[in-house]
């Protein structure tokens, strides 16, 4: 029987264009060739998707320059750009159970691209359309897990403890301005200062401000919006950082042994390079109880399933005096072999080439449509 051919698709239009092309080299690396084909599909950092070679090799970091899909594809000639650019004149042809014909025949897509159009819901969209299973998390998953504001309803809803915060909508800011900062003055009364002011949706930690009084404020905004006009409120939560894997088995979504984030003293925050590509210093397993451990697995299953999370989570906690609070899911996490969630299953004693195995043969068994 043919094997089943999977398309790993990565760099795109994102500043983490980078990061995502070695974690791709290392997830191509780790795919067994023995029981699947491989298609590396590169997206340009214009947008074009075309062939990249298959050699993970020349997708590793060299002296700290990140590679490029730019210097990895065989010809851009006659790649198509998606979203679709008005100035390209051919239409995308897809039949029923295939992705655009740029892509060729797939059986499964692995998405690996951050942020707009890759981890938003809109590739996903598009892979639903065409019919193609995919690995990791659906339409509203993908949406949820970029949009900070519905990811803490969809927690209440469910019972999960979410820290303090204010929502502030487009219009709201740009009409009246002066009664969102009496609401954000309310909120620093009611919780005290400093305050958070991150945009609603994209992920990571970019356009994220610590602000320690009104003086930092207006800017703090302004830095916001300019990557998501709508944008959060939140005051600090006092209380260490525990991550939690979540992994969907045959059975089941499975929890992972978490890890503790030791705070920070160097840089402000947890950073982008941390995040992704850095070891990230974690402790794995984290030192809790077993109480606490069985707690916080038992809420990262829960909040897999309050946002219908599919293949994967990462999500991430506070433990506080009153207990966990969950802060966000991640549904494309930091993947490299060394990034957190990998080195919490492979503490868990599921290894990296296992983890990417586990994930495919996840988007294999769901079947497209409704289930
Ligand atoms: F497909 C998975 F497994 F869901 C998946 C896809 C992508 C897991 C993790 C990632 N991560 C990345 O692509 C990235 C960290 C390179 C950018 Cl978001």
């Amino acid at each position: 029987p043919r094997k089943p051919r999977v398309a790993v698709v990565f760099g795109g239009r994102s500043s983490e264009h980078g990061v995502s092309v070695v974690t791709a080299g290392a997830v191509l690396g780790a795919i067994d060739r023995e029981k699947y084909d491989v298609l590396p599909i590169g997206i340009t950092g214009e947008g074009r998707w075309a062939l990249a070679v298959d050699e993970p090799a020349r997708m590793a970091i060299t002296d700290r320059a990140m590679p490029t899909v730019e210097s990895l594809a065989e010809s851009l000639e006659g790649s198509v750009v998606l979203p679709f650019d008005p100035s390209v004149r051919e239409v995308v042809y897809t039949e029923p159970g295939s992705v655009p014909k740029a892509l060729g025949e797939v059986d499964v897509v692995f998405p690996m691209l951050h942020g707009p159009y890759g981890e938003d819901g809109t590739l996903q969209g598009l892979l639903e359309l065409s019919g193609t299973p995919y690995v990791g998390a659906g339409v509203l998953a993908s949406a949820v897990g970029q949009d900070k504001e519905y990811m803490k309803r969809i927690f209440t809803s469910f019972g999960l403890a979410v820290g303090p915060y204010l929502v502030i909508r487009p219009r709201e800011w740009e009409q009246d301005p002066d009664a969102a900062r009496r609401r954000i003055a309310d909120f620093a009364g009611d919780h005290g200062w400093p305050l958070f002011v991150k945009p609603a949706r994209g992920g990571s930690s970019v356009g994220i401000s610590k602000v320690d009084g009104f003086d930092g404020l207006d800017e703090a905004i302004a830095e916001a919006r300019r990557h998501d006009p709508k944008f959060l409120i939140e005051s600090l939560v006092q209380g260490r950082e525990i991550e939690c894997g979540v992994l969907e088995f045959e059975d089941g979504p499975r929890a992972s042994v978490p890890a503790e984030i030791p705070p920070v003293t160097d840089h402000a925050y947890y950073d982008f390079e941390a995040k992704y590509i850095d070891s990230a210093s974690g402790l794995v397993p984290a030192p809790l109880t077993p109480e606490e451990t069985a707690e916080v697995q038992r809420l990262a299953v829960a909040a897999f399933e309050a946002t219908s999370c599919e293949g994967l989570v990462r999500a991430d906690f506070f433990l506080t005096d009153d207990g966990f609070v969950i802060n966000e899911i991640n549904t494309m996490p930091g993947f490299t072999p060394i990034s957190m969630y990998p080195q919490m299953w492979e503490k868990s004693g599921v290894g990296y080439a296992e983890l990417v195995d586990r994930l495919i043969q996840a988007a294999l068994r769901r079947s497209t449509g409704l289930r």
